[in-house]
């Protein structure tokens, strides 16, 4: 078993009703087991800020999958809530990223790990730091260049 650690994000509809839904469709999945949720915390949007303010969490996982087939389920479970990609950064129903699987660093067409704008993302980090610290750490320290 592997352990990740997501980031959910909503903010239009009802935000914190699709991230609970979020978290029971993942830990509903044969394999992934939920091992530690944040609180939800409500934060300005970053990138396009135009746009309604987010609810947003962390979940740690374990799961059986490798990491595209954890994609897989993810987007399938995003698609499934309504999900409709219209622009980067845009609003949206539910956004499921994988922050971080184990220490991996992979960059594929699909999947980047860890994923590239979390360390500078307090939106992600402050749930991840809840949670998982040690993780949280890793992101941050392994994007700090020399002095
Ligand atoms: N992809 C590559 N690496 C990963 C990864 N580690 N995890 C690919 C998940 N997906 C990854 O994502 C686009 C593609 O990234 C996927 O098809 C996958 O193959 P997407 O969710 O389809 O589209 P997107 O919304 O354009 O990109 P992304 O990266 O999910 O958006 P962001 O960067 O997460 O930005 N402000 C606040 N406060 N809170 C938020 O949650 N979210 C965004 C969305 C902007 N501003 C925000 C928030
Ligand atoms: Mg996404």
């Amino acid at each position: 078993m592997a352990k990740a650690w997501l980031s959910l994000g909503a903010n239009i509809g009802d935000p914190a009703a699709q991230l609970a839904e979020a978290v029971r469709r993942i830990g509903a999945a044969d394999e992934v087991t939920v091992t530690q949720q944040s609180k939800v915390i409500i934060t300005k949007p970053w990138g396009k800020t135009d746009q309604p303010d987010f609810a947003n969490m962390a979940l740690e996982v374990e799961t059986a999958l490798e990491p595209l087939r954890l994609l897989d389920l993810l987007q399938a479970i995003e698609t499934a809530m309504g999900r409709v990609r219209h622009e980067t950064w845009g609003p949206r129903v539910i956004d499921i990223d994988i922050v971080a699987y184990e220490r991996q660093v992979l960059e594929t067409e699909r999947l980047t790990l860890p994923h590239p704008f979390a360390h500078e993302r307090a939106f992600v980090l402050d749930p991840l730091a809840e949670i998982a610290p040690e993780t949280a750490a890793w992101l941050v320290g392994r994007t700090a260049g020399p002095a």
